[in-house]
């Protein structure tokens, strides 16, 4: 049986995550989208056939043709929707972030909780990403040793309209956060951040880029720059540095050309670019997890944890200095 997707939120990711449904991955169909904006959720179903449109996600949750729930509203949006499809029992694909703040997160995690197992795998695409894939099996055989430091470099084109200085951190140094904890399967314990001289290309008081500084309980030291109006391409990369070696993923030398007297390549513009096989694999495997009535991927503590070190990375930005990461213990369900 094909699972019966609503897709929650048709903005960019929600409608790129129906063509995918519907065109790139096997086993499942959508067959209600929702979205604030009515006009957009119906431009969205009317080419899907089968597909219904609606405003009200709750709605949608409701119909008897939805097994299955994709939410890709905004983050602020993203715990009513949550909380809703645990009423209707339907598992979900969600977005990063989980919620946009620890509290909000910690509600869905009790949620969750109180339904005693897991029906949430959190969007952090870049576990499914070949090349992350590739250093995380590396570390895994011990050949590096242990890791000591991990630099990443983060940078998109331009920031879209309403980016914050603080959604550098809550929304695009999530991604880090989540990676560090899965590459170095270590809890973040605490976030210093530095603010170098805001680009001119950066809209007017944002302060971009930044240099963030986390610290794990594993006792590795982790730096990333966020830098999201550099301009010149999406480029996400990653080095770790351990005890008996180094390991450098994101370089993009997918292709290098010779000519005329220079050589090069091309760089991604965007992450529907740069993670589109990422997205793909990520959907895949929630979908083929469901139908087998699992949920594997990302957790809801996952979620709740990027959510705890976003907020003390945002405070840690706004008050300076270093501030330290409060998480409640993890319970079973997540170990
Ligand atoms: P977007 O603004 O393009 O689209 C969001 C859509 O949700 C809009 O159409 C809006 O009208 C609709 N919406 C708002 N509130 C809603 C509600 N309560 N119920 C239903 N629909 C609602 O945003 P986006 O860039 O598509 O981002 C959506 C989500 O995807 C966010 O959580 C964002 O962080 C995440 N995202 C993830 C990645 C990634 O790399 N994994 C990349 C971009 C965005
Ligand atoms: C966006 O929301 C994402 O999730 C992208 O992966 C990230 O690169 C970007 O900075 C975020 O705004």
């Amino acid at each position: 049986e094909e699972l019966r997707v609503a897709v929650i939120g048709t903005g960019r990711m929600g409608a790129d995550h129906v063509r995918r449904i519907q065109q790139v991955i096997s086993g499942a169909r959508v067959t209600a989208v929702v979205d604030v904006d009515a006009e957009r959720a119906k431009a969205v179903a009317a080419p899907v056939a089968g597909c219904a449109a609606y405003s009200d996600p709750a709605a949608a949750m409701a119909a008897d043709d939805v097994d299955a729930v994709l939410v890709a509203s905004p983050g602020p949006a993203h715990e009513a929707a949550l909380l809703t499809a645990f009423e209707h029992d339907l598992p979900v694909l969600c977005e990063k972030p989980l919620t946009p703040d620890a509290a909000s997160a910690l509600r869905v995690l009790e949620a969750e909780l109180g339904l005693g197992r897991r029906r949430v795998q959190v969007g952090f695409m870049r576990r499914y990403d070949a090349e992350y894939v590739k250093l995380k099996a590396l570390l895994g055989t011990g050949q590096l040793g242990r890791p000591l430091m991990l630099h990443n470099r983060h940078r998109n084109v331009a920031s879209p309209p309403g980016f914050t200085s603080a959604m550098l951190i809550s929304d695009s140094v999530a991604h880090e956060t989540d990676v560090t904890r899965w590459l170095l399967g270590h809890e973040i314990t605490a976030v210093t951040v530095l603010r170098p001289r805001p680009s001119a290309n950066a809209p007017d008081g944002i302060q971009d880029p930044q240099f963030v500084v986390f610290e794990t309980d594993g006792g590795a030291v982790v730096d990333v720059e966020i830098f999201v109006n550099c301009g010149f391409g999406y480029q996400v990369q990653a080095e770790i540095v351990c005890e008996r070696g180094t390991a450098r993923i994101g370089e993009g030398h997918a292709m290098v050309t010779n000519m005329a007297g220079r050589w090069g390549g091309t760089i991604a513009q965007d992450f529907t670019d740069r993670f589109a096989d990422a997205y793909d694999r990520e959907l895949q495997a929630w979908v083929d997890a469901t139908r087998q009535g699992e949920v594997t991927g990302p957790s809801v503590w996952d979620g709740y944890a990027a959510a705890a070190v976003c907020e003390a990375g945002v405070r840690a930005l706004e008050e300076g200095g270093r501030v330290e990461v409060e998480l409640v213990e993890r319970p079973a369900l997540y170990r």
